[in-house]
């Protein structure tokens, strides 16, 4: 999968996501990630990509030129990249938009190449969004200061369903939401910390018995956490 990241701060992407997990399925070359700076695409001569809103009203929106050229150059990538010259999905991420969840990740996960569009200051101007956004995705009901954060986000939980992405081939869906069920909690050693004992089930052996306690936990801590999940 090849994700790209029209931001104003490219080194945010690139250093927020180049450790750990992903960074490794990078280096495997399961997943690339490109940060293109929208500033690199103004004409204007002091590289300004911000405007006053028509109407009045407070701050500052990026204005519709940069952010199409962009979305070109990201277009002119992919074909010389892929051969493809279909529009790819893009994603503008905004606290307005649909409320971002586990099964659209997998949705997501599918697309051979996928965009994601960064705001600043109080937005862009809706022609760019009409012009190259698809999808209109939230991260939760606040207000950030930057789409960057919200990307990165949806990159991560997008990234792990990837084949090969995490090691073990079970954990990518044998976890939180899967089932529309909470993870169970979990243990490593010591065995016994502080007075508190590792359930004994646990140690048991029996696989059986374990697999139904991992069951009950889960619905134990839905009920506990998020009953709402239990009624869908
Ligand atoms: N919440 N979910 C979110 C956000 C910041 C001004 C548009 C969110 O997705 N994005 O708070 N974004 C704003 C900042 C431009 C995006």
């Amino acid at each position: 999968m090849n994700f790209y990241v029209m931001t104003l701060f490219p080194d945010m992407i690139e250093q927020g996501l180049n450790t750990s997990i992903i960074g490794r399925a990078m280096e495997k070359e399961l997943l690339s990630i490109k940060a293109v700076n929208i500033r690199d695409y103004t004409l204007d001569k002091h590289k300004r990509v911000d405007d006053y809103p028509y109407g009045g009203g407070a701050g500052m929106l990026m204005a519709v030129e940069p952010v199409v050229r962009t979305y070109q150059a990201i277009r002119e990538d992919i074909a010389a990249k892929t051969g493809s010259t279909e529009r790819p999905r893009v994603v503008y991420v905004t606290p307005w938009g649909r409320p971002f969840h586990q099964e659209m990740a997998r949705e997501f996960a599918r697309e051979e190449n996928l965009v994601f569009l960064c705001g600043h200051y109080e937005g862009i101007d809706e022609r760019a969004l009409e012009e190259v956004a698809t999808d209109f995705v939230s991260i939760g009901d606040y207000v950030l200061t930057g789409g960057e954060l919200p990307a990165m986000v949806m990159i991560d939980a997008i990234s792990r369903l990837i084949p090969g992405v995490l090691n073990n081939k079970d954990s990518a869906e044998y976890e939180s939401f899967a089932g529309n069920l909470l993870e169970h909690p979990q243990y490593t050693r010591p065995e016994e910390y502080n007075g508190k004992k590792v359930p004994e089930v646990l140690l048991s052996g029996h696989h059986a018995k374990i697999e139904a306690w991992k069951k009950e936990q889960s619905l134990l801590r839905t009920q506990k956490y998020r009953p709402d999940l239990l009624e869908q």
